[in-house]
């Protein structure tokens, strides 16, 4: 039953010596998502009118879904005007702070030279990165405006080198943007703001449009009308547009002992589930008592009640679970299995405790490291995998902003030394032609050498 306001807000607890292993499993299962043939047969007629009408159709669906009525053009194009990115000092100071910790940690990232290798007398073997040229940032609107968002894609991207940055964004009701995110936008040196969201934001990114480049991948979190549109033109190879990851609801599990304060648990719990009604948080208490349980429980009741957006944190507690465990390897352990986008060690010893992370996307470590950090200010990206896929994909980081070219180079020693291996190989395949671009050559250096 749904509970009305005044109700306690509260997690379920399970305490996992009570031999509770079916109900923990299917506690820490993520609730399924819907990526179903509704939400793509809405996206794909979406896709298909901006994918053939391009401006117009974006123009069309910001009027209707953003209301947007009174927008006249559906892109901004570099250099954007200063009076769209009319910023508080603060709000301004804030940005550049996180700016340029965010620059930082992803410069260093930088592949510093191309890596050789000598694999065998005469043969080399070298990758080098590249940029990705053209790049598309989706940054969300909805209930929140996420300029941070807009930092975490277009940061990284300045830095790789991507040489065209589009970013898209929804308008608001009014048909501007955000200042916050103009600012942004023209720090990384993006060339063209979209004002669009949604399937017809991604339309826009991946066919281009008659006013925005088409991009040659997609990053950037949204709903689930952006991840099925996501989904559906990274697998048209017309499009020939790849995008980040698979994205679900934010989530953050928090490991805690006696040694946490609970308030500080309490506020952690709570940063991630104001995000949405469908944010799972997850709290591994180890070794709690009751008193210690009940200390954390009053703190999210009380602290919670006093949030702005208490109706969606009531939701997505709802469907949040604290666990108790005896060890901190058992936390870790139920900790890797469910494989968090953040995973946050309130506990003794905390650093030592985050070298048996095996799978989570982000990890904060200690009493002084509120998730928060990580999703503004200290360098690190907040774009990560969620719905357990921590498991395969990292965050975006530099790497996601760059491929990576090999190449060979061979000496004629190098061609006599490996000839008789690649020619064998070709002839097991049946493949002639491969074996006699070998052959060919070693007759050559046999006749140049008179032998
Ligand atoms: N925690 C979110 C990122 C974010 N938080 C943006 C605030 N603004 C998902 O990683
Ligand atoms: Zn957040």
């Amino acid at each position: 039953a749904s509970e009305g306001p005044g109700d306690r807000i509260k997690m379920r607890t399970f305490v996992v010596a009570d031999g509770n292993h079916t109900i923990i499993t299917k506690a820490l299962q993520r609730p399924s998502q819907r990526t179903s043939d509704k939400i793509m047969s809405i996206v794909r007629p979406i896709i298909d009118s901006v994918r053939h009408r391009g401006d117009a159709a974006l123009l069309e669906y910001a009027h209707k879904f953003e209301k947007a009525t009174s927008l006249a053009s559906p892109v901004l194009k570099a250099p954007f005007p200063k009076d769209l990115m009319q910023l508080s000092p603060e709000t301004k100071d804030a940005i550049d702070v996180s700016f340029e910790n965010i620059r930082k940690f992803h410069a260093a990232q930088m592949e510093p030279k191309p890596l050789s290798v000598t694999t065998m007398p005469g043969v080399e073997c070298a990758r080098m990165a590249r940029p990705i040229e053209k790049v598309g940032l989706y940054v969300p609107g909805g209930t929140a405006v996420l300029p941070s968002t807009a930092l975490m894609l277009g940061v990284p991207a300045m830095v790789a080198g991507c040489r065209n940055i589009v970013i898209a964004s929804p308008p608001r009701a009014d048909g501007s943007l955000t200042p916050e995110i103009v600012y942004i936008a023209e720090r990384v040196g993006a060339e063209t703001i979209v004002l669009a969201g949604g399937a017809q934001a991604v339309a826009a990114l991946a066919y281009g449009t008659e006013s925005v480049s088409k991009v040659d991948k997609i990053l950037g979190p949204g709903n689930q009308f952006v991840t099925a549109a996501k989904m559906l033109v990274s697998n048209d190879t017309s499009a020939c547009v790849s995008i980040d990851m698979p994205a679900g609801p934010s989530e953050v599990l928090v490991v805690a002992d006696e040694t946490a304060n609970p308030a500080f648990v309490a506020a952690d719990l709570l940063s991630q589930a104001e995000h949405g009604v469908d944010s799972q948080v997850v709290l591994i208490g180890v070794g709690l008592g009751d008193g210690q349980l009940r200390a954390i429980e009053d703190e999210l009741h009380s602290q919670a009640s006093a949030l702005p957006r208490v109706d969606i944190v009531r939701q997505a507690i709802d469907h949040s679970v604290t666990l108790v465990v005896d060890g901190v390897a058992e936390a870790m352990d139920l900790s890797n299995r469910y494989a968090p986008e953040h995973l946050i060690l309130q506990v003794r010893d905390a650093q030592d405790v985050a070298e048996l992370v095996q799978n989570a996307g982000s990890v904060f470590v200690g009493p002084w490291t509120p998730e928060s950090v990580g999703d503004y200010s200290a360098g690190v990206n907040h774009s990560l995998p969620t719905y357990g896929y921590a498991r395969q994909y990292s965050g975006v980081n530099l790497g996601s902003y760059v491929k990576h070219i090999t190449s060979s180079n061979l000496t004629a020693e190098g061609l006599r030394n490996l000839g008789g291996a690649v020619m064998q190989l070709a002839k097991v395949e049946e493949l002639e032609a491969h074996r006699r671009a070998v052959s060919i050559r070693l007759a050559e250096l046999d006749r140049l050498s008179g032998t």
